[in-house]
């Protein structure tokens, strides 16, 4: 069975965070380990705090999986500070695996996962990530990025990893809504199209989108065909989404799963 680590926060509503990465590997069926950076103090309505683990113990946990496991890829998700960062680098810096990092910066209810003084150092950790799979507001953040901005893109293209930005809600030539996510690999750009669900139930989708892939490219996947999977995946998870919460409600992961295999 494959090994997929999840560096990660954890989210107390169970919807996003490490316990989406978890979910996640069990849909795909790869084993998942964990790597926890932060607890969050939350519900699908908002982070209420943010507890942060130590770099050190950061560390440790890296050190014991790595020790007893041969990890097949890496996800990368909430980080927050400066130190957390750093460890992490200093630890990924010389491995040869897939990774995939989701650059958090915001929750879906619209709270800071990231340290406002903790941008500039997040950037340093694309040098070692296959792909980064920013949001909009996280590509506007990271490089200026909006549609057709060519200074952003070139900034976008010159990076050693691929990047991935997702969920622009776009009309097609059908007049109908489409969520769009853009794969910027080398020189080529590549478009990948989901029917848009207008759904409340959106919460750890950033989350569980970057751990399927990370989990298909252990499996041995190409690039292209993880992001086709995840995107189907979390597709389905919306659409048979719990629907619990007063707010951004968790996704399904064990229905879309099943509904993969159709
Ligand atoms: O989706 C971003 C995210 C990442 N990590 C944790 C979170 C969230 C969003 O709520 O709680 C722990």
């Amino acid at each position: 069975m494959k090994v997929v680590l999840s560096i990660a926060g954890s989210d107390s509503s169970g919807g996003a965070g490490i316990q989406a990465d978890l979910k996640t590997f069990e849909a795909f069926d790869v084993f998942g380990c964990t790597v926890l950076t932060v607890l969050t103090a939350q519900n699908t309505t908002g982070v209420k705090s943010i507890s942060t683990v130590d770099a050190s113990f950061v560390k440790e946990q890296l050190e014991m999986v790595f020790e007893d496991f041969e990890v097949g890829a890496i996800k990368i998700g909430m980080l927050f500070s400066n130190e957390i960062i750093d460890t992490i680098r200093e630890f990924i810096k010389d491995l040869n695996i897939p990774i995939v990092l989701d650059p958090v910066f915001i929750s879906k209810a619209g709270s800071m996962l990231l340290s406002q003084d903790a941008i500039l150092n997040m950037k340093t950790l694309f040098d070692y990530a296959t792909i980064i799979t920013p949001n909009q507001f996280e590509a506007k953040a990271l490089f200026n990025y909006e549609k057709n901005s060519n200074e952003a893109i070139d900034k976008i293209k010159k990076l050693k990893c691929a990047t991935i930005i997702k969920n622009a809600i776009e009309m097609n030539k059908n007049q109908e809504e489409k969520s769009i996510d853009t794969l910027y690999l080398n020189q080529t750009i590549t478009k990948y199209e989901t029917p848009f669900l207008n759904s409340r139930n959106t919460h750890g989708t950033g989350c569980s989108f970057s751990s399927a892939i990370a989990a298909n490219l252990a499996l041995g996947k190409s690039l292209d065909e993880a992001i086709e999977t995840s995107n189907r995946f979390i597709y389905n998870a919306i659409k048979y989404a719990p629907n619990l919460g007063k707010g951004k409600g968790p996704i399904g992961h064990k229905k879309a799963s099943l509904s993969l295999q159709d």
